[in-house]
């Protein structure tokens, strides 16, 4: 996305240019604090932009259904040497077009339909992809989801006794909203004496093992799966890996997870997106990737210092990685949406979510969670993150007296009468105005 692009963009379809724009901006003005989004740099945005998106190459390096992929193989190539060697795995595929496909290929290379499997349940931290009942990997297969107990800690005696009931084909460890270090080593023990399969979906810490500030499932685990856009700072798209502990339980593994990508579940790779994700995997075996790693753990560790200063509940009183979950319920329950849009208009992007033993509903849910790899990438430090935090603290304090009722039809009133004060709060619009003139301090994309 450089000037050029855009000026030519803007002269064909103003339309897409203008919110293309207003895009850019509202990313510049604003803190960025869902855990799972992150900002590439320019090299990747550059690499994303490029003639490869023109290519069909089905297939894998020097086996491909199409004539011309000489230059997609070194690009592809280069992704999985890069990807294997930042990993410490023997295998990887770089293909999958996202985290959920990624997970739905190691289901078909591992499981057939109606097999159990179990992973976290969605509402206690877990992923959609994991067996959620309404997501495919809950439809086709027997799912027997696992939860986090009362402390926000994952239950790990509940994970043995369900296994060893369940006797599961596939086991997860992975979550979505678990401020925590996830046990690795203790799931390999219970995977391992019922003989499942056991995968790790680092999507959300693959940035924070390559700076070793969380243990690697790689000496553990079977298959490793991860998403490239979150704390690794790539491109959307995925990486799966086998380990050597995978090709051992089974020597045909790797060939299994090809076979399940591609033709199984996708047709032609997106060339374009596997040469970012090759550039964001060049950038994150630099040793400077490491500091960074270290800093969004240390910021986040800042980020729920303030909260918590400023009286907020955080699930599990703090956190070991890159995000945490703002318990709202000794304000009431179902606060979630409140303090996110209050939250949005102050220009502080966070998203609501469920706590553990969520009283009130996903769609109206008691907490918020947030994080700092994006602030982390802009330069920001623990004396930003405190100063954050207090933000935080206040624009909650403004809406803690909202309630959402039960009843379903007077639901919409409120959520409008709330939208119309929250527009005019003087306090918030103060902090918008402090928040912009902080992002003016940590530039990004300077000259897009
Ligand atoms: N949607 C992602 C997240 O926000 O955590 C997971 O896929």
């Amino acid at each position: 996305m450089n000037e050029k692009i855009l000026e030519i963009l803007e002269k064909q379809d103003p339309q897409v240019a203008e919110a293309i724009k207003n895009e850019l901006n509202r990313q510049r003005f604003g803190l960025e604090m869902i855990p799972s989004e992150n900002f590439t740099s320019v090299a990747v945005l550059e690499a994303l932009g490029t003639v490869l998106t023109n290519k069909y190459s089905e297939g894998y390096p020097h086996r491909r259904y199409y004539g011309g992929n000489q230059f997609i193989d070194v690009v592809e190539d280069i992704a999985i040497e890069r990807a294997k060697k930042l990993f410490g795995v023997p295998y990887a595929n770089v293909q999958p077009y996202s985290g959920t496909p990624a997970n739905l290929a190691v289901y078909l290379a591992t499981c057939k339909p109606g097999d159990v499997i179990m992973g976290q349940n969605l509402p206690d931290g877990g992923h959609l992809s994991h067996g959620w009942k309404v997501s495919a990997s809950g439809i086709i297969w027997k799912s027997v989801p696992y939860h986090v107990k009362p402390d926000g800690y994952i239950d790990l005696d509940e994970v043995r006794k369900l296994a060893r009931e369940n006797k599961p084909r596939l086991i997860w460890c992975g979550a979505s909203a678990y401020p925590r270090e996830l046990p690795f080593e203790e799931f390999a023990e219970i995977a391992d004496e019922v003989e499942a399969y056991y995968v790790a979906d680092i999507a959300h810490i693959a940035g924070l093992v390559v700076a070793g500030v969380h243990k690697s499932p790689v000496p553990y685990c079977h298959i490793v799966t991860t998403t490239t856009h979150k704390t690794l700072c790539g491109p959307r798209g995925a990486i799966i890996m086998v380990t050597e502990k995978g090709l051992e339980k089974d020597p045909d593994l790797a060939n299994k997870i090809d076979k399940a990508v591609f033709p199984g579940l996708q047709g032609g790779p997106h060339d374009h997106q596997t040469a970012a994700i090759a550039v964001a995997l060049g950038e994150a075996l630099k040793p400077e990737f490491k500091e960074y790693g270290k800093q969004i753990v240390k910021n986040c560790k800042a980020l729920a210092e303030s909260l918590m200063k400023n009286g907020l509940k955080l699930v599990t009183n703090g956190t070991d990685n890159h995000m945490l979950l703002i318990d709202l319920t000794p304000f009431g329950k179902g606060k979630g949406m409140f303090a996110e849009y209050a939250l949005d208009s102050a220009g502080i992007t966070v998203n609501k979510n469920t706590i553990p033993a969520e009283p009130s509903s996903p769609f109206y849910p008691s907490g918020i969670r947030l994080g700092t790899p994006a602030l982390t990438t802009r330069g920001m430090k623990e004396k930003e993150m405190e100063l954050i935090g207090d933000w935080i603290a206040q624009v909650i304090n403004e809406v803690k007296g909202y309630e959402m009722p039960d009843d379903k039809n007077a639901r919409n009133e409120t959520i409008q009468k709330f939208r119309k004060e929250i527009v005019k709060n003087q306090k918030i619009k103060k902090i918008k105005k402090e928040v912009i003139e902080l992002c003016k301090r940590f530039p990004l994309y300077p000259g897009l």
